[in-house]
């Protein structure tokens, strides 16, 4: 079932894009399984926050969790590199991934329904408490349980293909074999104190090496939803995803690759 669900939302997605109104491209997401019971889900509740939902929560039935991240491909990323406020692609294709995501949640619910199975659809972002700036679910945090990656120091998951995309996840009570956690570190800083290029990308002084002021990040998406009312309601920014090592890859994975490499023919010679 695993193989399937994965092929059904990387198949949905190929799919989507070649609808005539879609401007945005991605590239083929990455899907991970956790089980509903896993007790990291209600360790959340004390490590992220004490209002974290678990599964049961939101479907009493629920045996898996199904997490996928869809990667933006960099000729579009790479538009919201230069200048303060968002590039039209990235705030388009927010808007886009999200309706994306919200789609192939339906398709997935109407398939779990179809086999005798119940389903729990949850939305890409807009789920917060407007006062604190938090939800109660987590997108990143359940992907990290589902093995998709690991954080950093820009507070993104990154993942093998790095951050610069969009995470969704969805409830079931079908029994799917779960992902083990990623145990490789996915943040240069976090694995040698070197980077912290996102912190210098941060275009509001919301992210620094020691804090994030979620408040101050949120006025400058607001900002943007001025800039960019040509596209629709974009509250975005991003300056702090793109045109750094993690933006399209997991660099801490490619450094110790690196390395081995490097290491192989002194090694082959001992
Ligand atoms: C509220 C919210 C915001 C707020 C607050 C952001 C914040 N950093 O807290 C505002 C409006 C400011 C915001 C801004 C942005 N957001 Co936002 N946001 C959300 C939302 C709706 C909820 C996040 C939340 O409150 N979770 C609950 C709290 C308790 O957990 P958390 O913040 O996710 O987790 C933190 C800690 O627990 C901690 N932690 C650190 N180390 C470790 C280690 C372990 C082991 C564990 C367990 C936890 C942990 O990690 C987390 C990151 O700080 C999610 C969608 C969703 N429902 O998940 C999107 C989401 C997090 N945003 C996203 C994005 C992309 C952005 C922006 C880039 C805007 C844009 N699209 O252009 C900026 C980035 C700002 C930044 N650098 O952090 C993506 C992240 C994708 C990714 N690769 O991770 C999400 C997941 C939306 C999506 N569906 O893809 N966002
Ligand atoms: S830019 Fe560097 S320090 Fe920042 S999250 Fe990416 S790898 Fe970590
Ligand atoms: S999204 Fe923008 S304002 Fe928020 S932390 Fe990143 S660069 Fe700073």
């Amino acid at each position: 079932m695993k193989k399937r669900v994965t092929r059904k939302i990387q198949d949905f997605v190929k799919a989507y894009q070649l609808r005539k109104e879609i401007t945005t491209q991605w590239n083929d997401p990455i899907v991970g399984f956790a089980l509903a019971n896993d007790p990291l889900f209600s360790k959340l509740r004390s490590v992220a926050s004490p209002t974290h939902a678990v599964p049961k929560d939101f479907l009493p039935g629920a045996k898996t969790v199904i997490a996928f991240f869809i990667p933006f491909k960099k000729s579009m990323t790479r538009t919201n590199i230069k200048e303060k406020y968002s590039s039209k692609d990235w705030g388009k294709g927010y808007i886009e991934t999200n309706e994306m995501i919200r789609q192939l949640s339906l398709y997935l619910q109407e398939l779990f329904v179809s086999e005798g199975y119940e389903a729990f659809m949850i939305p890409a972002t807009h789920n917060w408490d407007e006062k604190k700036l938090i939800s109660d679910w987590s997108h990143r945090h359940i992907a990290y349980i589902a093995g998709l990656g690991n954080f950093g120091l820009n507070n993104m998951l990154i993942t093998e293909q790095g951050c610069c995309g969009r995470i969704g996840s969805f409830i079931t009570s079908a029994q799917i074999e779960p992902d083990a956690i990623s145990d490789q570190e996915a943040c240069l800083y976090k694995y040698d104190g070197t980077c912290k290029k996102c912190t210098k990308r941060c275009v509001n002084g919301a992210l620094y090496e020691d804090s994030f002021d979620r408040f101050k990040c949120y006025e400058m998406l607001l900002k943007n939803v001025e800039e960019l009312r040509s596209v629709g309601y974009a509250d975005v920014c991003g300056k702090c995803l793109v045109g750094i090592p993690c933006s399209h890859i997991n660099p801490v994975a490619r450094k110790i690759q690196t390395k081995e490499h490097r290491a192989e023919p002194l090694s082959a010679h001992l």
